[in-house]
C-alpha cells in the first residue's frame, strides 16, 4: 500500500525521469538509434531500478499511466531533438509483457504519436519474446496494427529465451537485440565467437538491424566487428545519459 502511494505520488509529482543510452555504427561511428530508459529517485528510498518500478506498477493498473509517462516523454524528446537538427535515427521504448499486452495499446500510442507530433517512423518499440508467449494472436495483431502506423518492434535480449527462433519467422521484427550476456562471455574461444557470430548471421539473414547489447571493451568490439556486426550499445561508447547529457552527445554526432 505505501508503495502503490508513493507510486502515485511520483507519477503526480512528476519524479520519472528518463536516461538515453545511442546506439553506434561500428564502421562510421554515426548514431543509430538511441534507446529510453526509465529512472525514478525516490527521496527516501533512494534510486528504485526499474525493474522493480515496473513489477511494482504491474502490480497495479499503475502500469498504464507508467507507460504513457514513459512514451510521451520519449517522443517529446525525440520531436525536440530532430527540431535541433538531430540525424534521422528512431528512438527505442521498452515495453514490458502487461505494457505490450494491454488492449489500448495501439490506439494509445497512435494518441501520443499525434499529440506529441513524433513521425511514427522515428518511433520503435522494445520487446522481449515474454510479450509474445502469453498471447501470440493478440500479439500478431499488434505488430500488424503497429506496422501499419509506421511503428517498428525490437527484440530485445534476443538469445536468452526459449522461442526466439521461431518468432523471428512469424513476426515481422525490425532490430533484433544481441543479449548483453553474450557479448560480455566473449572471452576469445571459438564457441563464444560461434554462438554471436550465428546470432549475428541469422538477423542479417532476415534482413534485420541487428544491435549488439552491453559493449564495455574494445576486444569485445573488435570481436564484433570481424563477426560483421554493424551496431552496437554499451558502456564502452557511452551509459545511459541524463537528457542534457545525451542531447550534447547527439548533436555532437550529427
Ligand atoms: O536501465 P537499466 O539497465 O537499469 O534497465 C534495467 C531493465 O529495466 C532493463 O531490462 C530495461 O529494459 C528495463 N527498463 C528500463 N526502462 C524501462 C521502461 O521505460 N519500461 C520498461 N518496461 N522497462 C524498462
Ligand atoms: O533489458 P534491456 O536490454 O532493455 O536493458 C538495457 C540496460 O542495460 C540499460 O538500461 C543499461 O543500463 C544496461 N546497459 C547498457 N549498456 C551496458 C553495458 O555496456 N554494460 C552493462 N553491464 N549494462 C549495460
Ligand atoms: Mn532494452
Ligand atoms: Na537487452
Amino acid at each position: 500500500i505505501k508503495l502503490e502511494n508513493w507510486l502515485h505520488q511520483a507519477i503526480k509529482k512528476n519524479e520519472f525521469t528518463l536516461h538515453y543510452q545511442p546506439q553506434v555504427n561500428i564502421l562510421t561511428g554515426e548514431i543509430t538509434g538511441v534507446e529510453a530508459l526509465l529512472r525514478w529517485y525516490h527521496s527516501e528510498m533512494g534510486q528504485v531500478p526499474p525493474t522493480q518500478l515496473i513489477t511494482l506498477a504491474e502490480q497495479t493498473d499503475l502500469i498504464i499511466p507508467v507507460s504513457q509517462w514513459v512514451l510521451r516523454t520519449a517522443c517529446l524528446q525525440h520531436v525536440a531533438w530532430l527540431k535541433a537538427g538531430l540525424k534521422d535515427f528512431p528512438i527505442t521504448v521498452n515495453l514490458s509483457p502487461r505494457q505490450f499486452q494491454q488492449p489500448n495499446l495501439v490506439s494509445m500510442i497512435k494518441k501520443t504519436l499525434e499529440e506529441t507530433g513524433l513521425d511514427p517512423h522515428y518511433l520503435e518499440i522494445e520487446i522481449t519474446e515474454t510479450s509474445i508467449i502469453h498471447d501470440e494472436k493478440f500479439a500478431a495483431q499488434a505488430f500488424h496494427e503497429l506496422r501499419s502506423l509506421g511503428v517498428s518492434i525490437s527484440l530485445d535480449d534476443f538469445g536468452t529465451g526459449y522461442s526466439s527462433l521461431s518468432y523471428l519467422q512469424k513476426f515481422p521484427f525490425h532490430t533484433l537485440k544481441i543479449d548483453q550476456t553474450f557479448v560480455q562471455a566473449l572471452q576469445n574461444l571459438p564457441q563464444d565467437t560461434a554462438i554471436l557470430s550465428a546470432m549475428i548471421m541469422l538477423g542479417r539473414s532476415f534482413n534485420l538491424r541487428v544491435v549488439a547489447e552491453g559493449v564495455e571493451t574494445l576486444q569485445q568490439l573488435e570481436i564484433l566487428e570481424k563477426l560483421n556486426c554493424k551496431e552496437v550499445q554499451g558502456f564502452l561508447f557511452s551509459r545511459p545519459l541524463k537528457t542534457e547529457d545525451a542531447t550534447q552527445l547527439l548533436l555532437q554526432h550529427c
